[in-house]
């Protein structure tokens, strides 16, 4: 029987279990990547594991968020990173340099490697044949000390392309028809492997923007072989030694399978405030728009750029309609400079950013109230632009350049012609902005700024746990909701004293300050609990102000184990129907957790608010994973041990 290519590159990793879907896995991680605001708290975490330098085959460590510096904190921070980094053995990209997964993408992306990175967007790197997964900070420190990876096999689903996109049509719009058929849950505990003969129409970039958005599928990651255009790009990168052809065996096997007859596809639009809300964007071409915004880690390569360039040229952006443009990487950015393609955004009145997050964490080009905002962007999340009411809906760099000329969201289609965009043999190299570890790394002093706070710690689990509800929320709560980003909050992701004020803020401002009143207590929460970022943040704030137990009716895969790593215990209803029983503010008590967890059973909780009704509730928790809980989370617990995890 064949294996699939994800089969492949993740035995040839296997340190630890089997490889049958359900079971736990322990993975060994060639590569980690951080960016500077989860990089703060995983190198932190990392000093704490005690390890003198890095294990990893290759980390690098990327400032592209914080790098709006409206006080000290992110310059100070960024100084705190270089320094780290160049003490234990990690590369430093500074800020201007790009976008981690883009940067990544272009000199650090090797087929058959796997890759760990502190953000959910991590997954790109499978357009190049990684299997690249986004974690945490505290597993990526881990990974950085040795550590294997654990998680749990995911079904692998083949989606198997045929047929050639259209004009006008782009990799974006791939994703956007997965999202519509499948919804933000419809990838959880899969991961996405793609196949067939319409593979090799597209490009590695193009390949990226659809593992790129793999994440807001709910995947673990996604995957495209590596051939012929992965040879072509890594030569293009000057980086032809680090290709190697994978591809999965012929006869494959596979959990699912998916068809996408990319001929058949056209323009899409995800509208307000789900990836998944997809319609034609056809069908929206009476909603006039005030903002354009190109960019992000999903869409902002040399061919999204010149594309954009292109349909823009010798025209105007419409007067009601502001339009930002933040190339990916330097390496974008240099090369749309020098070729002229630049002089044309700037001469159509885009206003240009630099090669950072930007906008789609929130870091500046807030909208307008009540704006229409198109975004190349992943994530349309209410309030995460950073105005609340803003409406964004996420396109293809054709629609939102289109749409910037006529100032109504417009098909690209309608514009006639396809401009032809050719790419380029050789990529612009140069990594001067990436700065290697120091050679003398017992001389480097760590600078620690007044924002940097020390981590917080868990206690060990009581044998019983009692508490108000703090809070009961409904279905697909993002971690955004739960800890928010942008240039306000951000800042303070070094100091978690400091950002546990603005948990849950856009759901429920007093949310705060009632958890640290009540001295901790429970969240009730809905299906796929936690979707979206990363941010570890979101269980390490509400750890700080005594956050106990969530109870939800499923989770999302990195925040489930960021709730492990930080000692939360995370709670799934046996019951779906007691979701209904329990209100905001009842007072529960789970008399016995401790014994159960320890006998490996349902665990009760008694509601004394409602006449003392009992629920019981499971926990999809390996050994290994209630061992972490009962420690206080996975710092306790790989400092008790005495060694690392799984150490390889
Ligand atoms: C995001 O897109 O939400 C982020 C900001 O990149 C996060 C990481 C973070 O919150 O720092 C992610 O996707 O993991
Ligand atoms: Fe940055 Fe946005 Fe990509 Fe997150 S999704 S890494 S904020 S560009």
């Amino acid at each position: 029987m064949g294996q699939s290519l994800t089969y492949k590159i993740l035995s040839s990793h296997l340190v630890g279990g089997n490889l049958k879907q359900g079971e736990e896995i322990a993975l060994k991680i060639d590569r980690t990547l951080t960016q500077d605001a989860t990089g703060t708290m995983a190198y932190l975490q990392f000093e704490a594991i005690g390890v003198p330098k890095v294990k990893t085959e290759l980390s690098v460590s990327y400032i592209d968020h914080n790098t709006l510096q409206t006080g000290f904190e992110n310059a100070d921070d960024h100084r705190f990173l270089q320094t780290i980094a160049a003490k234990y053995g990690i590369f430093y990209s500074k800020a201007g340099n790009g976008i981690c997964h883009q940067v990544n993408l272009e000199r650090f992306g090797i087929p058959g490697k796997t890759l760990l990175g502190s953000d959910s967007h991590t997954p790109t790197a499978g357009g190049v044949g990684m299997i690249a997964i986004g974690a945490g900070g505290l597993d990526v420190a881990v990974a950085m000390g040795g550590g294997a990876f654990y998680m749990n096999v995911p079904k692998v689903v083949l989606v198997k392309l045929s047929g050639k996109l259209q004009d006008f049509v782009s990799a974006k719009d791939v994703i956007l028809e997965l999202l519509r058929r499948l919804t933000v849950k419809g990838g959880v505990g899969r991961i996405f492997e793609y196949g067939g003969e319409g593979v090799k129409t597209l490009s590695v970039p193009e390949r990226a923007v659809i593992t790129n958005m793999g994440a807001e599928l709910g995947a673990t990651t996604s995957v495209f072989p590596s051939d012929e255009r992965t040879m072509e790009f890594l030569k293009a990168e000057g980086r032809i030694q680090d290709y190697t052809p994978l591809s999965a065996d012929e006869d494959a096997v596979y959990d699912e399978v998916i068809e996408i007859d990319l001929s058949s596809l056209e323009p899409l639009a995800a509208k307000p405030h789900m990836p998944d809300q997809v319609v034609k964007v056809s069908e929206l071409k009476d909603v006039k728009v005030d903002q354009s915004a190109i960019g992000s880690c999903t869409n902002s390569s040399y061919a999204d750029l010149m594309t954009v360039a292109a349909i823009l040229k010798g025209k105007k952006v419409h007067p009601d309609v502001s339009l930002v443009i933040s190339p990916g990487s330097k390496q974008v950015f240099e090369m749309i400079a020098k070729n002229g393609a630049l002089a044309d955004l700037i001469a159509s009145g885009a206003r240009i950013l630099e090669s950072t997050c930007g906008p789609c964490i929130g870091m500046g080009q807030a909208p307008r109230s009540g704006a229409v905002s198109l975004r190349t962007f992943n994530r349309n999340f209410e309030g995460r632009s950073g105005t609340k009411d803003a409406k964004i809906y996420l396109v293809s760099p054709q629609t939102a350049a289109a749409s910037a000329l006529t100032g109504y969201i417009t098909d690209p289609r309608t514009l006639g012609k396809v401009p032809e965009i050719k790419m380029p043999e050789k990529f612009d190299i140069d990594d001067s902005m990436i700065i290697p570890p120091s050679t003398k790394p017992e001389e480097v002093e760590v600078y620690r700024g007044p924002n940097i706070k020390p981590l917080p710690v868990q206690q060990k689990l009581p044998e019983s746990i009692s508490g108000k509800v703090l809070l009961k929320v409904g279905d697909n709560i993002t971690t955004d909701h739960i800890m928010p980003a942008g240039s306000k909050i951000l800042p303070l992701r070094s100091n978690i004293p400091a950002i546990s004020k603005y948990v849950f803020e856009t759901v429920d401002p007093a949310f705060s300050e009632r958890a640290l009143k009540e001295k901790g207590g429970f969240v009730i929460g809905g299906e796929n609990y936690g979707q979206g970022s990363s941010r570890e943040h979101a269980a390490l704030a509400p750890m700080y102000l005594g956050v106990k137990a969530v109870i939800a009716k499923s989770f999302a895969r990195i925040h489930f184990a960021n709730l492990i790593n930080f000692g939360i215990l995370p709670l799934i209803f046996e019951n779906p129907a007691d979701y209904d029983k329990i209100k905001q503010g009842d007072e529960l008590i789970a008399p016995d957790i401790l014994k159960e967890l320890n006998e490996r059973k349902p665990v009760t909780f008694i509601n004394k608010s409602q006449g003392n009704a009992e629920y019981k509730f499971k926990y999809n928790l390996t050994d290994r994973q209630v061992k972490i809980i009962k420690e206080g989370g996975l710092l306790n617990e790989t400092k008790s041990s005495q060694q690392h995890p799984a150490t390889i």
